[in-house]
C-alpha cells in the first residue's frame, strides 16, 4: 500500500518516529523546529503565544503518531465503531491534558525552562474550546476521553463553531454582558483540517416520492461544503487516540464561478458568505429549544455530513448494507441529531436502492438515543412547513415513517384514536410540528436516561405510550460519569499526589474503584492532616483567583460553599442567594461575641444565563447585588461573603471544583436529569448539599447519606404541591417572608426600588419551582453543614469516605456500559 519504494517510506517513517523522543534535548529540538519552520520565526521574536503554538504543535506531532496507529489498527481489524453525535463538545483546554496523558509534562516543563519560558504561563495562553453550553457538552468530552483510555473505537461528530459559548463579563451594575468568543483568532494547534474529505450538503430544492417504497429524488436547491477539522483525543498512557471531527461550513463559490456571468459575481459571493454562517455560532441556550431556522440548518448540515463520512467508510468494506449495524453504532446526544434518522433512510432508499422495510430495519439497528432532560421547554419540535421548505425529501420520509408507525400502533391498540394522536410524529395544530423525540424513540434501538431517577421519569412521564408499544427493554439507564483524568488528576495535583502516595501507584487514574482503598485511611490522623492540607492548597488557589479577579477580600478560613452551573430557574440559584440573605439578616442581629461562634462562609457562584433569559439574568443581578452589600459591610464580611465569578468555563471549573467544602445541587426534585459537576466536587473531597434529584440520589447511596446533606420535597410530591400553589393554598414560612421584606425594602437594590420584584413574584404566583416549600428544609440543611464543619476531624473523615466511593461515577464505567449493553462495540488493543 506504499506508493513508490516501500523501503524508502519505511526508513523515512522510522526516522520520523525516532525524532519524537522525550528527552529534554530532543524536545528542545522539536519545539525549535516548529518555531523555525512552522511559525517561520526566530528565537528573538518568540513570545508566549508563539511558544504556546510551537510547543503545542510538537505535542500534536506525538498525538498524530498515536492517532495514525489507532486508525490503522481499527481499519485493519475492521472493527465496529461508535459515532457519538453531539452538537456540543465542551473540550476545554487540550495542552495540559495531552502532556499528562502522554506522561511528558516533566520534559516539557524542563525544556520550556531552558528555552526561557514557564510552562505554567504557556499553558495559560491556550483558549478553552468552548463548543458547548454545559453538562451535555462536557459529558460528550468526558466520554470521548474515556473511549480512548478504554480502547473503544469511537468518533465524536460535531460542528466547528467559529464562535463558541459567549464570554460573560459583568457590567458595573453587576449585570451579565455577553461578548463573542472568536476562539480561533490565533489558530488552533490541536486541530487538523482535512480539506480532502470535504463533502457537499444540499438544502432546499424539490423532492419526489418513489413508487411503492422505491427510490425518491431530491434535486435543485443549494449545495454547501462541509469541511472536517479533526481533533485528537488521547487516552491516558495509551496509544489509542480517538477523534472529534468538527465540520465547518463553506460556500461553494470558487467551483461555480464559471457558471455565473460577470453580473452575478457579487450574488455568488454573498451566497458563499451565507453558507459560512451555518457554523458561525453556537446557540447559547441550555435546556431550552432555540427554535431558529439556522439551528435546524446546523442540525441537518452536521448530521448529513457525518453520515456521509460514515457511509463512505462503510462502503470501503464492500459489505452488504444489511451489515451496516455490525460496523456502525450512532449515539444521538439528545434529539438535536434526530434528522440523522430520515437522512440515513434517504441514503439507503434513494441512493443505495434498498427496500423501505429493509432500510428502516437497518436504521433502527444503527441508532441509539440518550434523553437528557424532562423540561417541556427543551423538547424539540420543528414546524412542518419549515422542515418541508428546508428539507423537502426528509419531510416526505418523516410522513412515510409516521404512516407505517401509526398503522402498526393501530394494529396493536385498535380503535384508540387518542393514543394515535398522542404518539404521532406530527403534533396537530397550526402550525403542525414534527416531534423530534418521538422520531428518536422509534428510530432507535435503545433509549436511555442519564441517572436512575431520570430514566424512570423518562419512561413514566415522557414516553409511557412508547413503553407500552415498544416494551420496557427498549428503555434503559446509563448513569452519567466524569473522567478522573481531567477532574482529579489534572485539576487537583495536591490531592492526586496524596492519593497516589497512599495507594502506592497511579493505577486508580484508570481504575477509579480503587479509591475504595482510601477508606482504611479515613481514621488515620496523619493522613487526615495531609488531606486537609491538600484542600487548603486548593482553597488558597481559589482565594487568590477571587482576589485577583474581583474587588473582594476573602477570609481564607471560611467554609467555601460553591454553586456553579448554568443559571436556570429550575437549578434554583435563587434559593441559595435567598438563604445567604437570611444568614446575613441573622448575623446583623447578633452581637460581635455571638458572631465569633458562627462558622464563617464564602458563598461562590458562577454560571452563564442564556442571553434572552430574563429571569436568569435578574438572578445574576441579585447575586452580584448581595455580594456588593456584604463586601461593603465591614462588620459582617469576614463571616459571610459572596463572590460571583464571571465567565464560568471548563478552565475555571478546574480551579473551583478542588476548592469546595460544600457544593450545592439544589434543583426542584425531578427537574435535573443527572448533573455531573456534583460527581466532580465529591471526587475532589467536597461534600454535597442537595435535593433528592438526578444523580444526587446515587451519589448519596454511594457516599452514604451520613456524608451528604439532603433536603427538600421528593419528586412524587411535586405535582400535588404545584396544584396547591395554583389553588392559592400555599404556606410561606416567616423566614422566607423576612428575606422578602428585606428585598422589598430596597436594601439590595441600590436605589432601583423594586428591581427584584419579578423574581419575588414568581414565588408568590404559582411558585413552580417550589422555593417556598423547600426554604425551611434548606436552612435546616445549612445549619447541619455548619454543625458538622466545626468538628474538623470528623468532617475530613466524611470527605475521605466520600471520595473513596466515587469509582462508579467514572466515565470509563459509563462508556464500558454503553459499549456492552447498548452499542455492542468491543475495545481494541492498539499494540505499541
Ligand atoms: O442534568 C443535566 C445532565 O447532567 C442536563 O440538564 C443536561 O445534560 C447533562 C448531561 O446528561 C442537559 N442539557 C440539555 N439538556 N439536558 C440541553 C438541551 C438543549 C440544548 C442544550 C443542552
Amino acid at each position: 500500500i506504499f506508493p513508490g519504494e516501500e523501503k524508502a517510506w519505511k526508513d523515512a517513517l522510522k526516522s520520523n518516529e525516532q525524532q519524537l523522543t522525550n528527552d529534554v534535548k530532543d524536545v528542545n529540538a522539536q519545539i525549535s523546529r516548529h518555531v523555525e519552520f512552522t511559525l517561520s520565526r526566530q528565537p528573538f521574536n518568540v513570545d508566549e503565544l508563539a511558544m504556546y503554538q510551537a510547543s503545542a504543535l510538537s505535542v500534536r506531532d506525538k498525538l498524530v503518531h498515536n492517532w495514525n496507529k489507532t486508525q490503522t489498527a481499527h481499519t485493519e481489524k475492521k472493527v465496529k465503531r461508535v459515532y457519538y453525535f453531539s452538537l456540543e463538545f465542551l473540550l476545554g483546554r487540550a495542552y495540559d491534558n495531552a502532556l499528562l496523558n502522554l506522561d511528558i509534562k516533566q520534559s516539557y516543563d524542563e525544556s520550556l525552562k531552558q528555552l526561557g519560558f514557564s510552562l505554567e504561563d504557556v499553558l495559560d495562553v491556550e483558549r478553552d474550546m468552548g463548543l458547548g453550553n454545559g453538562g451535555l457538552g462536557r459529558l460528550a468530552a468526558c466520554y470521548l476521553d474515556s473511549t480512548s483510555t478504554c480502547g473503544i473505537p469511537a468518533w465524536g461528530y460535531t460542528l466547528r463553531y467559529s464562535n463558541g459559548i459567549f464570554k460573560q463579563v459583568l457590567s458595573s451594575k453587576g449585570d451579565q454582558v455577553e461578548i463573542p468568543d472568536p476562539w480561533l483568532e490565533s489558530g488552533n494547534p490541536f486541530e487538523v483540517p482535512r480539506l480532502d474529505a470535504a463533502v457537499e450538503i444540499k438544502l432546499y430544492g424539490q423532492a419526489s416520492r418513489g413508487e411503492n417504497g422505491k427510490a425518491g429524488t431530491w434535486t435543485g436547491g443549494t449545495d454547501i461544503l462541509a469541511v472536517p477539522y479533526d481533533i485528537p483525543i488521547p487516552g491516558f498512557r495509551a496509544t489509542a487516540t480517538n477523534t472529534v471531527r468538527a465540520w465547518r461550513s463553506r460556500g461553494k463559490v470558487s467551483f461555480d464561478l464559471a457558471a455565473f456571468n460577470a453580473g452575478a459575481y457579487d450574488a455568488a459571493v454573498r451566497e458563499a458568505e451565507e453558507a459560512e454562517t451555518i457554523t458561525r455560532v453556537l446557540y447559547p441556550s441550555e435546556n431550552h429549544e432555540a427554535g431558529k431556522t439556522l439551528r435546524l440548518k446546523q442540525q441537518y448540515f452536521w448530521t448529513a455530513a457525518s453520515l456521509h463520512d460514515i457511509c463512505r467508510r462503510f462502503r470501503k468494506l464492500r459489505e452488504p448494507w444489511s451489515a451496516f449495524p455490525d460496523y456502525v453504532a450512532v449515539q444521538l446526544n439528545d434529539t438535536h441529531p434526530t434528522l440523522a434518522i430520515p437522512e440515513l433512510l434517504r441514503i439507503l432508499v434513494d441512493e443505495e436502492g434498498q427496500e423501505w422495510d429493509e432500510a428502516w430495519s437497518i436504521v433502527r439497528r444503527t441508532f441509539f438515543y440518550t434523553c437528557h432532560t424532562l423540561m417541556p421547554e427543551a423538547l424539540e419540535t420543528w414546524s412542518v412547513d419549515l422542515v418541508g421548505w428546508l428539507l423537502p425529501r426528509h419531510l416526505q420520509i418523516i410522513y412515510d415513517i409516521n404512516f407505517h408507525f401509526l398503522a402498526d400502533v393501530e394494529r396493536k391498540f385498535p380503535g384508540d384514536r387518542a393514543r394515535l394522536a398522542r404518539m404521532s410524529l406530527i403534533e396537530e395544530g397550526s402550525p403542525k410540528r414534527v416531534r423530534m423525540s418521538h422520531l428518536a424513540v422509534i428510530g432507535s434501538h435503545k433509549v436511555n436516561g442519564v441517572a436512575e431517577l431520570h430514566s424512570e421519569l423518562v419512561q413514566s412521564q415522557l414516553f409511557p405510550d412508547f413503553v407500552e408499544y415498544l416494551g420496557r427493554d427498549h428503555f434503559t439507564n446509563v448513569t452519567n460519569g466524569i473522567t478522573a483524568r481531567r477532574w482529579l488528576y489534572q485539576c487537583n495535583p495536591a490531592l492526586s499526589t496524596l492519593i497516589t502516595k497512599a495507594l502506592g501507584s497511579e493505577h486508580w487514574v484508570t481504575h477509579l474503584d480503587e479509591l475504595k482503598k482510601l477508606q482504611k485511611f479515613a481514621k488515620n490522623e496523619a493522613f487526615k492532616k495531609e488531606w486537609a492540607a491538600a484542600k487548603q492548597v486548593n482553597r488558597n488557589r481559589l482565594c487568590d483567583y477571587i482576589e485577583s479577579t474581583t474587588e473582594l477580600k476573602v477570609n481564607r478560613k471560611a467554609l467555601i460553599d460553591i454553586q456553579v452551573k448554568r443559571i436556570h430557574e429550575y437549578k434554583r440559584q435563587s434559593l441559595n442567594i435567598l438563604g445567604v440573605i437570611y444568614r446575613y439578616l441573622q448575623l446583623k442581629k447578633m452581637s460581635p461575641e455571638e458572631r465569633k461562634r458562627v462558622v464563617p462562609r464564602l458563598s461562590v457562584f458562577g454560571g452563564k444565563a442564556a442571553p434572552g433569559y430574563y429571569m436568569a439574568k435578574l438572578t445574576i443581578r441579585l447575586i452580584t447585588a448581595v455580594s456588593k452589600v456584604l463586601n461593603a459591610d465591614e462588620e459582617i464580611r469576614e463571616f459571610l461573603n459572596v463572590a460571583f465569578l464571571a465567565d464560568y468555563s471548563v478552565s475555571l471549573a478546574e480551579i473551583l471544583i478542588p476548592a469546595s467544602d460544600i457544593s450545592e445541587h439544589i434543583s426542584t426534585a425531578g427537574t435535573e436529569a443527572s448533573g455531573t459537576s456534583n460527581m466532580k466536587f465529591l471526587l475532589n473531597g467536597g461534600l454535597l448539599l442537595g435535593t433528592v434529584d438526578g444523580a444526587n440520589v446515587e451519589l448519596g447511596q454511594a457516599a452514604g447519606e451520613e456524608n451528604c446533606f439532603f433536603f427538600g420535597v421528593l419528586e412524587p410530591d411535586v405535582r400535588e404541591l404545584r396544584l396547591r400553589h395554583q389553588a392559592g393554598q400555599a404556606q410561606y414560612p416567616p423566614q422566607l417572608l423576612e428575606v422578602v421584606d428585606a428585598l422589598r425594602s430596597g436594601q439590595f437594590s441600590a436605589g432601583e426600588g423594586d428591581l427584584f420584584e419579578p423574581l419575588l413574584s414568581t414565588i408568590f404566583n404559582g411558585d413552580f419551582y417550589l422555593l417556598s416549600d423547600d426554604f425551611l428544609s434548606y436552612l435546616e440543611a445549612q445549619k447541619m453543614v455548619d454543625a458538622a464543619f466545626v468538628d474538623t476531624s470528623s468532617w475530613v473523615e466524611k470527605c475521605i469516605n466520600t471520595t473513596a466511593c466515587m469509582g462508579r461515577f467514572s466515565s470509563d464505567r459509563a462508556v464500558q456500559q454503553y459499549a456492552e449493553e447498548i452499542w455492542n462495540v468491543e475495545p481494541v488493543d492498539i499494540s505499541q
